[in-house]
């Protein structure tokens, strides 16, 4: 293996233009590697679901199971459906349950993350449509990977009914 890489060496002659080219090769290498959809093969997104909303409500929680082939964190996460979109856990405290907001949401090697009505949740705020049951609701989260490289992975979630036998 070693072979490979030591040709890259011979085009430069001080240690500045290393670390420039190697940086902008690398930088290029990954935008070919992100469009070909390479990383966000890495995560694997399943069972992304909601619910209708009833009259009035103009929140919605997401719910969704991820894996990660490497080490990786949830970043971010944004909907056109509404104007905001954030990660919430669950607390349970004095009898109650409280929710609040969390920055990023670890995701191990290999570890399956499954957002739950008393865990994690995405939750998205200010929508600007009523959810129907049986459209899909597109958002697109935002991951950082072990090596510092930004993934986003775009997730339909399905919209059930308001009232759900196959709720969790
Ligand atoms: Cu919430």
């Amino acid at each position: 293996m070693q072979g490979v890489y030591t040709p890259l060496f011979q085009f430069v002659s001080n240690g500045e233009n290393i670390m420039a080219k190697l940086y902008r090769f690398g930088g290029l290498l990954a935008a070919l590697l992100l469009s070909a959809g390479v990383y966000a093969g890495d995560i694997q997104v399943e069972g992304a679901w909601t619910r209708a909303t009833a009259p009035g409500q103009d929140k919605a929680m997401v719910y969704l199971s991820i894996t990660s082939a490497q080490d990786a964190t949830i970043v971010g996460v944004s909907a056109k459906a509404s104007k905001t979109a954030g990660m919430h856990t669950m607390e349970h405290k004095g009898g109650k349950m409280r929710m609040y907001e969390v920055k990023s949401i670890s995701l191990p090697a290999n570890g399956r993350m499954v957002m739950s009505l008393h865990g994690y949740h995405l939750e998205l705020a200010g929508l600007k449509a009523p959810l129907k049951a049986g459209e899909t609701l597109p958002l697109t989260l935002s991951i950082e990977m072990a090596d510092k490289r930004m993934v986003k992975v775009d997730v339909q979630a399905e919209v059930r009914p308001l009232k759900s036998a196959t709720q969790k």
